[in-house]
């Protein structure tokens, strides 16, 4: 749950990278960190034990400006997408304010992409969460595989088969060279905010 701090006057939100391993996640913080001016993003932590892949989670703070008076304070995470690391994908959710589900475009992948997007449900729901209420937007990243000979879906059928009941925003992306990241993040950024402040400070924005 978000963290609204009267005295200052901020609020705290909470946005969750997830989706399948390697789909891309990672990079999308680490492209942000780069580009954001160093006074408005914290230290990026990451646990990386093994090359690319995340045991535990990344995690970078921004600060996103001012809304309503409020300092807007957004901590970025992304879980490990393989299988085995179900318990720290749920640890992670706990408290979400907000989720980035990142698809991975390889024609091979698409039963792990939707495998994710319904592990997402599930373990939302334990935190007694409802994914339909909640800010979500979809990206589709590694675009930039779509120009090679390796089969990859188009995004009609990503947005058939991820997208057709949740009816949510989607970006395309490529996520390396920062294509569609920060469309990506404005738009989860804004509905988040609204979302926190809606439901806890009880404003109309
Ligand atoms: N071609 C291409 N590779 C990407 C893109 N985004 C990420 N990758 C690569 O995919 C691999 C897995 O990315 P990573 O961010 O670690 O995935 P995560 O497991 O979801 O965190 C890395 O080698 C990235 O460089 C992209 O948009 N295009
Ligand atoms: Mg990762």
């Amino acid at each position: 749950m978000a963290l609204i701090d009267l005295s200052k006057k901020e609020v705290h939100c909470k946005i969750v990278f997830y989706g399948p391993g390697r789909c891309g996640k990672t990079t999308n913080l680490l492209y942000i960190h780069k580009a954001m001016d160093e006074k408005d993003r914290g230290k990026m932590l990451t646990i990386d034990t093994k090359g690319d892949r995340t045991l535990f989670f990344d995690l970078l703070p921004l600060n996103l400006g001012k809304i309503s008076g409020f300092d807007i304070r957004i901590q970025l995470y992304t879980v490990p997408g393989q299988v085995m690391y179900e318990a720290t994908r749920q640890l992670v959710l706990k408290g979400v304010d907000g989720l980035v589900f990142v698809a991975d475009p390889l024609k091979v992948r698409q039963e792990r992409n939707i495998e994710s997007l319904e592990d997402l449900r599930r373990n939302l729901a334990k935190h007694n969460l409802d994914m339909d209420k909640m800010p979500l937007v979809l990206q589709y990243n590694k675009r930039d595989l779509c120009d090679t000979p390796v089969p990859t879906l188009t995004v009609e059928e990503l947005e058939h088969d991820l997208n057709s009941t949740l009816k949510t925003a989607s970006y395309e992306a490529i996520a390396t060279t920062g294509v569609g990241v920060f469309d990506t993040l404005k738009e989860i950024s804004k509905r988040t905010v609204r979302y926190v402040a809606e439901k806890h400070l009880l404003v109309k924005m």
